[in-house]
């Protein structure tokens, strides 16, 4: 499938650091999208033509005017930049992209990303969300901030979808009532200058 001549429609939620994920590749490759504001809070996700669209009831979602959809914003980046300098030629610097890659989304997305939710959308106060989740966030910012303190980049000292995936729900720690660790504070502004995407906090 050609990208350049099939223009698609992102069906995504502006407050959600997946859908952003796709927004940032796009914009960065100058791949051209309609954008359609899909409120997970107001439940768009979950009407009769979205579910039909994608049975599981999630953003972001593409579509191509050939009536071909792709869930999951890792595999939507991964199709955006294949080809681009948004992953590495070297092999095992890309498997060390896919590394950050899945562990964004087992352990990273569902540590910060739900703390955020719980506390910034769902205002819940600090009793009532589970004490282990926080822990969580501590851990993976630690871990990060590891793995950054002698580089600049997740992978192979260059941005690479590691750090775009990465950087979209970091960026919001603060709303989850995180602070980032100094190398990775740092890092969140590095991306953000590449990416072109304006600072929150
Ligand atoms: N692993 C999926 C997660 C997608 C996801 O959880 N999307 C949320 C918004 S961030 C959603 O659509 N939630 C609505 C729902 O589950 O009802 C991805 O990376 O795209």
């Amino acid at each position: 499938m050609s990208l350049d001549n099939a223009s698609m429609t992102v069906y995504g939620d502006s407050i959600s650091g997946n859908c952003l994920k796709v927004k940032f590749v796009a914009d960065r490759l100058g791949i051209p999208y309609d954008w359609v504001e899909t409120s997970v809070l107001a439940r768009e996700t979950r009407t009769a033509d979205f579910l039909a669209l994608n049975p599981a009831g999630q953003v972001p979602t593409v579509t191509w005017p050939d009536g071909r959809v792709l869930a999951q914003s890792n595999a939507i980046m991964l199709l955006l930049a294949e080809g681009s300098d948004l992953i590495p030629d070297d092999p095992f610097d890309r498997a060390l992209m896919y590394q950050w890659l899945f562990w964004e989304q087992y352990s990273h997305e569902t540590a910060l990303a739900v703390l955020r939710f719980k506390k910034h959308y769902l205002k819940l106060a600090d009793h009532e969300i589970d004490p282990g989740l926080p822990l969580r966030c501590d851990a993976v910012l630690g871990l990060m901030e590891g793995h950054l303190a002698p580089r600049r980049y997740f992978v192979g000292e260059k941005l690479s979808l590691a750090d775009s995936a990465l950087v979209a729900y970091t960026r919001f720690a603060h709303q989850a009532g995180l602070s980032l660790p100094t190398h990775v504070a740092a890092w969140v502004r590095r991306v953000e200058h590449e990416l072109e995407i304006e600072h929150l906090n």
